[in-house]
């Protein structure tokens, strides 16, 4: 009963630990302006275009802030400061633009290769849609590019859990294995 209450009781603190450590790249913490630019920072984490600009777009002092691309634009994030990260999920919408707006996005390794997803989203320039890629971890890099160079995208809440997440499962994990038996 007592081991079955320490299960419990690491279970719900890895889930805890879980929700807390993932950071949500939202653009919420910009405090430039919202002109065409090729460089933006948000969460701890920076966004460069090459080739081409983007806008960081918002209600300036409420919430609403993505990044949105112009034409031509191929965005490429990474850590500030250097450092691996994982892409759980992210909120693509169309940029404004005509046409259907299909969105590549690839994630390179560090140890080198990259993985790529493709995403076709709805139509309605509204609306943001919520995808969960697979397999983009311990990236040292990614890239969001529309597939057709003359349609703009928006890309909005990239969550990126943190290592500190891993290390809460491992030392939960070295817990259980070490603790002695107690019946
Ligand atoms: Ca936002
Ligand atoms: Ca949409």
């Amino acid at each position: 009963m007592r081991r079955l209450f320490w299960v419990m009781s690491l279970v719900i603190l890895c889930a805890y630990g879980s929700a807390q450590a993932s950071t949500i790249v939202d653009f919420e913490d910009w405090t430039g302006d919202n002109t065409e630019r090729t460089l933006a920072d948000s969460r701890g984490f920076n966004f460069a275009a090459d080739p081409g600009h983007f806008f960081i777009i918002g209600n300036f002092g409420t919430s609403g802030h993505r990044l949105v691309t112009r034409a031509d634009c191929s965005v490429t994030m990474t850590k500030v400061g250097g450092g691996l990260f994982d892409i759980n999920s992210l909120d693509f919408r169309e940029g404004g633009s005509a046409g259907n707006t299909i969105i590549t996005l690839t994630g390179f390794f560090a140890a080198g290769g990259s993985i790529s997803q493709i995403y076709t989203l709805d139509g309605n320039t509204d609306t943001s849609q919520t995808f969960h890629p697979l397999g983009f971890n311990a990236l040292s890099s990614a890239v969001f590019q529309p597939v057709d160079a003359q349609i703009t995208m928006a890309v909005d809440n990239i969550i990126t859990p943190e290592a500190s997440t891993m290390i809460l499962f491992a030392s939960a994990a070295l817990f259980l294995r070490r603790r002695p038996r107690l019946t």
